[in-house]
C-alpha cells in the first residue's frame, strides 16, 4: 500500500513577497523582465502595489524619495546587468543623500557568471554595487530570503540611512521549499532604527558653547527633515530665539515665512555668526566646506549627526553631538533652562532683520518686473503665488537656474514637501521623485524642471498618465542647457553643445498619453494653467516659455565650472 503524502510547498518568488509584506512594505517601484517578471506579477496578486517605470533610474529615484518621506526603505526592482546598472545611479544617489532604499535585482546564474562563460545579462552585480551603497547582500538559498530581507531593511534605515543592494539569482526565485519551513524563516525587523541618545557630557558641552554665543545661528539640513522630530526642532528654534537657515530640502520644517528664518540674509549670517548649530546638515560643498570667504569670521560648531565620523570631516567641531536628531534636540531643549540660555542679543537680531529687509526689497523689485518674454523671476513669482494656496503640495525641483531661483523664491510651509537635486546636484530625479512623492503621499505634486533636467526622465510622463497621478510638470523652456543662445563658433551645421531644438512643445508630449498640455508664455497664463491643473488633479504639463537669454551658465555654481583660458 502506498501513501500519497502531499507536502505543501512554496518558492523563492513567494518568499520574497512574503518577507517584504511581513515587514509592512507595501509598494515596489520597478521595471520587469527576466528573471523578475513573475515576482512583480506576484507582488500585485498578493496585494502590494507595483509601479512599473520606463527606465530603472526613475524607479530607483521614486523608491529613494519614498524612503526619505516615510523612514521605511523604498524598494526598487530591476532585471540583471543593464537594468541593475540603470538602477545603480539612483542607489548611489540615495546613499549620497542618506535616503533609505533597497535595490533588488535579479541576476544570472552564479556558476556561469563567475566563470565568465557568457550568460544572458552576465554581470557580477554584487561587486559592482558594493562601493555605491551602505551594504550589499546576495541570497542563494530560499530559506535565507527572510534573513536577507531583514538585513537589507536594517542596513538601509539604521544609523545614517542609505542605499542597500540585494542580489537575487534567477535560480533562487524558482527554488521550492516546504511551506511551513518557509513561514518560519521569515524575520520581522524589530526596532530597525533605534533611538541613539547623545552622551550627557556632549549635551552639556553643546549647551555651554551656546550659552557663550553672541551671534548664534541654527542650520537645518535634510537629516533634520528626515528625522521627523518636527515639533521638538520647532520648539528648540523658538525657545532659543536663534535665527535659522534651512538647507534646500529642510525648507518647510518651519514655514519659510517664519520670523526667525534668516534665508533672506544668508550670506550675512554665515559670515557673521560665532556659534553655529548644525542639525542634520553636512559641511560639504553646499556649505562651502565650513570655511573660506563664505564663513567669514572664525566660528565654533555644534554638530548634531547620527554618524560619528561626520564630525571634523571638514573643520574642527567644538561640540559634537552624536545621536539621532530627535533625542539630541530633545536633550538640548531639556537643558536650556538649567544652562541659563536666553534669547540672542537684540543687536544680532536687529542686524539680521535689517539685512533681510534690504534683500527682500531688492528681490521684490526683481520679481515684480514683467519682461517679455518672461524670465525665471516673473515665471517663479506666478508659481509662488499659486502654490501659497496649497501649503501641503509636494514640490520637485531640478535644473541649474531653475533650481537655484526656485529654491529661493518658492516658499515651503510644511516639512518634507520639497525634493530636489540634493547632495550631488544630480539631473534626472524629476519624474522619479514626482511619481514616488505622488504614490507615497496621495497628494498632488508640482515638478519645476529646467528643460534639460526634464529630458533625463521625461518618458515617465507615460507612467504618470498610466497611474493617473496628480502630477503637474512645469518645463522652464529656454531652448537649452542653462540657456539657448550659444552658437557653434565654426559656423558648422551642428548647434552648440548647450543648445536644443528651438521652441519645442513639451506640452504635446503629455498629450500623446492622454494628459493635459498647456503652453504658457506669460506669468498670467502660467498661473492660470497651474491653478487649473492642480485643481483637476490629473496629469498635466505646462510648457513655460522663458527668455532664452535669461540663464547663466551653471546657475549659481559658476565658481565650480572650469573654463578654458587658452584661446587660439
Ligand atoms: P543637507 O544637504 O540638507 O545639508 P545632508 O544630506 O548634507 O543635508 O546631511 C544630512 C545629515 O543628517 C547626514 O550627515 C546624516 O548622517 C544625518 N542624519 C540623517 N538622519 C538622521 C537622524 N535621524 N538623526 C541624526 N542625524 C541624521
Ligand atoms: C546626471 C550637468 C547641471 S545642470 C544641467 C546639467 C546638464 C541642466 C541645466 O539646464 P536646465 O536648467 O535643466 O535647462 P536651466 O534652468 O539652467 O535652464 N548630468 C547629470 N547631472 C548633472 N548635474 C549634469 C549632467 C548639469
Amino acid at each position: 500500500m502506498t501513501h500519497n503524502v502531499s507536502v505543501e510547498v512554496t518558492d523563492g518568488f513567494h518568499l520574497v513577497i512574503d518577507a517584504l509584506k511581513h515587514n509592512d512594505i507595501d509598494t515596489i517601484f520597478g521595471l520587469v523582465g527576466i528573471p523578475i517578471t513573475d515576482l512583480a506579477r506576484l507582488a500585485q496578486a498578493e496585494g502590494m502595489r507595483f509601479i512599473g517605470f520606463r527606465h530603472e533610474q526613475n524607479a530607483g529615484n521614486a523608491a529613494a524619495i519614498a524612503g526619505y518621506m516615510t523612514k521605511k526603505p523604498g524598494i526598487c526592482l530591476t532585471v540583471s546587468a543593464p537594468g541593475f546598472l540603470n538602477g545603480l545611479t539612483a542607489l548611489a544617489n540615495a546613499t549620497t543623500n542618506c535616503f533609505p532604499m533597497i535595490l533588488i535585482s535579479g541576476s544570472s546564474e552564479r556558476e556561469i557568471v563567475d566563470l565568465q562563460q557568457g550568460d544572458y545579462e552576465e554581470m557580477d552585480q554584487l561587486n559592482v554595487a558594493r562601493p555605491h551603497c551602505k551594504a550589499a547582500f546576495r541570497v542563494l538559498k530560499a530559506e535565507d530570503i527572510g534573513i536577507g530581507i531583514a538585513r537589507a531593511i536594517r542596513a538601509a534605515v539604521s544609523g545614517r540611512p542609505g542605499g542597500v543592494y540585494l542580489d537575487l539569482p534567477a535560480q533562487l526565485l524558482a527554488q521550492t521549499i516546504e511551506a511551513g519551513h518557509a513561514q518560519r524563516s521569515l524575520v520581522k525587523v524589530i526596532d530597525a532604527a533605534p533611538r541613539q541618545l547623545p552622551a550627557p557630557e556632549s549635551v552639556e558641552r553643546a549647551l555651554a558653547l551656546l550659552k557663550g554665543a553672541k551671534k548664534p545661528l541654527i542650520l537645518l539640513g535634510k537629516g533634520a527633515a528626515y528625522a521627523q522630530a518636527d515639533a521638538d526642532i520647532r520648539a528648540f528654534v523658538e525657545r532659543t530665539g536663534i535665527p535659522y537657515l534651512p538647507m534646500s530640502m529642510a525648507k518647510g520644517l518651519l514655514p519659510d515665512t517664519h520670523a526667525q528664518s534668516a534665508s533672506a540674509a544668508r550670506s550675512f549670517v554665515l559670515a557673521e555668526a560665532d556659534v553655529v548649530v548644525l542639525v542634520g546638515a553636512r559641511l560639504n560643498w553646499l556649505l562651502a566646506h565650513g570655511k573660506g570667504k563664505t564663513w567669514g569670521k572664525p566660528k565654533q560648531f555644534v554638530q548634531i549627526d547620527i554618524a560619528p565620523t561626520e564630525m571634523d570631516s571638514n573643520v574642527a567641531i567644538a561640540a559634537p553631538l552624536v545621536g539621532d536628531i530627535g533625542s539630541c534636540v530633545g536633550a538640548l531643549l531639556a537643558g536650556l533652562d538649567g544652562a541659563g540660555i536666553d534669547k540672542p542679543d537684540e543687536e544680532w537680531l536687529g542686524a539680521i532683520a535689517q539685512r533681510k529687509e534690504q534683500n527682500t526689497a531688492k528681490m521684490a523689485a526683481l520679481l515684480d518686473k514683467n519682461p517679455v518674454p518672461m524670465n525665471f523671476h516673473s515665471a517663479l513669482r506666478s508659481i509662488r503665488d499659486v502654490l501659497k494656496e496649497y501649503p501641503d503640495i509636494n514640490l520637485v525641483n531640478e535644473g541649474a537656474n531653475t533650481l537655484d531661483f526656485a529654491r529661493s523664491i518658492i516658499d515651503q510651509y510644511q516639512p518634507r514637501k520639497r525634493f530636489d537635486s540634493g547632495t550631488w546636484g544630480i539631473m534626472g530625479i524629476g519624474m522619479g521623485f514626482a511619481i514616488g512623492a505622488a504614490v507615497t503621499s496621495g497628494k498632488p505634486v508640482v515638478a519645476v524642471e529646467g528643460d534639460s533636467a526634464f529630458g533625463f526622465s521625461g518618458m515617465e510622463l507615460e507612467t504618470i498618465c498610466r497611474y493617473e497621478l496628480p502630477v503637474t510638470t512645469i518645463v522652464f523652456n529656454n531652448n537649452g542647457v542653462y540657456r539657448g543662445t550659444d552658437v557653434n563658433p565654426t559656423g558648422g551645421k551642428d548647434v552648440a553643445p548647450t543648445v536644443f531644438v528651438k521652441n519645442a512643445r513639451y506640452d504635446k508630449m503629455i498629450e500623446a498619453f492622454g494628459g493635459i498640455g498647456y503652453h504658457a508664455t506669460t506669468p498670467e497664463e502660467l498661473a492660470r494653467a497651474l491653478s487649473e491643473a492642480i485643481a483637476a488633479g490629473k496629469p498635466a504639463l505646462i510648457n513655460a516659455v522663458i527668455d532664452e537669454t535669461a540663464g547663466t551658465e551653471s546657475g549659481r555654481l559658476t565658481n565650480l565650472n572650469p573654463q578654458s583660458a587658452a584661446k587660439k
